[in-house]
């Protein structure tokens, strides 16, 4: 499916760099490329090489010397014929450069329209058009390989591995109910089970690597948590190594959830500073302690405050009970303002509980690379084997294998039950077509739109 017009955009920042690139793609591409560009090794303009010379305007005027690049169709991103224009990144260049291209029959590309036509080109599958996206957003080293993994084809790969397995189940089923008079068994109730079993094992477990894929794209969630004033802000603002929060001797300084992220270790984190939690009447610290709370169930990681030099009490208390059972897998207890006399009883008290714990000044930083140290262990003991995992990152992904898990436990639940054979062949095709949606095979315009509209422009 080769498109009729022929596209321009930038596709590197337009200020900021010494050099600018422009690509054009379609069937005009090389043709107006030619009316511009003068150079002496120009001969016919060969794929898969790059030329050096002058871009000039209708009057022979010279605009910029330039490198160009040629990919001829199918061989270049789009799979159509495509030059790429590395220029000096001055804007009153750029301009002239692709007003040339706009007078002849160009127009300037869409959001994500490169990549939409290399998908229309059969250059990559849906999964891949959407793992370019991941890659350019990708915030820390594990995103980009995780996005590098699905740009590969990884993920693509094992789509097409289960829908083959289904089509082949399928068609031995298709036969067998051509030959239904004849008491032919083609395939067995045994293969059947364990071929639909494993798939929804493999569908399974690529939903469950959502919560994973979640935390690469967004960051880890680690919640800074405590009563006022124990040093959640001065504590967020040492890890950040900036004044990022307002710190004060007033209990209640904090309001409301703070968020920054970092990368510690290859691993894109948020910290969160929440409001501290105790009972007040006041309505907006009541709201932050609301928000705080609600927080508490969901981080990955909590690290809870406790002030070393004063008395354990029950503020302390009523945190540090709500979590130690429903969380203590995601607990570290930060004893701070360490560079204070200690207080005994807390001392005591937190010595008995078998919970990783730390000792820290904040406000002195001390001892903050120790805590990260810490930090860093507890994360990558949860995360994922990115060289050998694939992990789903993608909400549209998620929810059609969520549809295709309820078919094919719909289908087995059938089979089971012994429903006629005419049922499951219908309800297998139907998970066939589901699986061709995630690779794009079956689409919409709606869901092309919806996908490439989000990329941004030049991509
Ligand atoms: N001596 C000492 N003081 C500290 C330390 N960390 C924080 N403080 C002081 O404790 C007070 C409260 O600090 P914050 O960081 O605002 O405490 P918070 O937990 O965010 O307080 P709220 O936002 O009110 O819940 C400030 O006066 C800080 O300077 C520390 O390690 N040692
Ligand atoms: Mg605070």
């Amino acid at each position: 499916m080769f498109s009729e017009d022929t596209i321009i955009s930038t596709i590197t920042p337009v200020r900021g760099g010494s050099v600018c690139l422009l690509r054009v793609s379609g069937k005009d591409a090389i043709n107006i490329t030619c009316k511009y560009f003068k150079s002496n090794s120009l001969s016919n303009m060969e794929g898969g090489r790059f030329y050096f010379g002058k871009f000039v305007d209708d009057k022979n005027e010279v605009v910029d010397e330039v490198i160009i690049y040629v990919f001829k169709k199918p061989k270049s991103y789009t799979g159509e014929d495509v030059i790429e224009i590395s220029c000096h990144s001055n804007i009153f260049i750029l301009e002239e450069i692709i007003n040339l291209y706009l007078n002849n029959n160009c127009r300037i590309a869409e959001p994500g329209e490169f990549t939409k036509r290399a998908f229309l080109n059969n250059k990559i599958d849906l999964v891949q058009a959407e793992a370019v996206a991941d890659l350019i957003a990708s915030k820390s080293k594990a995103s980009v390989k995780n996005s590098l993994n699905l740009l590969e084809g990884k993920l693509s790969k094992l789509i097409n591995s289960l829908k083959k397995n289904l089509i082949d189940v399928g068609s031995l089923l298709e036969l067998e109910l051509d030959f239904s008079e004849e008491d032919l068994e083609i395939i067995s109730r045994d293969k059947f089970f364990d071929i639909m079993e494993s798939s929804i094992s493999i569908v399974n477990s690529l939903l469950d690597s959502y919560d994973s894929g979640r935390e690469l794209q967004k960051g880890i969630e680690i919640l800074i948590a405590g009563k006022p004033n124990v040093g959640k802000s001065s504590l967020m603002n040492s890890l950040l190594q900036k004044d990022r929060v307002i710190v004060s001797h007033i209990a209640g300084t904090t309001r409301d959830l703070i968020h920054e992220d970092i990368v510690m270790d290859d691993t894109l984190v948020r910290l969160i500073d929440t409001a501290g939690i105790r009972f007040t009447s006041d309505e907006i610290e009541a709201e932050g302690v609301t928000r705080a709370k609600k927080f508490l169930e969901t981080a990955s990681l909590i690290l809870l405050m406790i002030d070393l030099s004063s008395e354990i009490d029950n503020d302390d208390l009523d945190i540090l009970n709500s979590l130690v059972h429903k969380k203590s897998n995601s607990l570290i207890i930060v004893g701070n303002k360490s560079d204070k006399e200690a207080n005994i009883k807390t001392e005591e008290y937190l010595s008995k509980l078998e919970i990783d714990k730390i000792k820290i000044s904040a406000k002195e930083e001390t001892n903050i690379s120790e805590l990260k140290r810490l930090i860093i262990r507890r994360i990558k003991r949860n995360e994922k084997d990115l060289s050998e995992d694939i992990i789903l990152t993608n909400k549209r992904q998620y929810d059609v294998l969520n549809r295709l898990k309820k078919i094919l436990n719909d289908n087995l639940k059938s089979f089971k039950s012994n429903q006629g054979f005419e049922f499951i062949a219908v309800d297998l095709r139907l998970a066939i077509e589901t699986l061709s949606e995630i690779t794009g095979e079956i689409s919409t315009d709606d869901i092309l739109n919806n996908i490439f509209s989000n990329f941004c422009i030049g991509k």
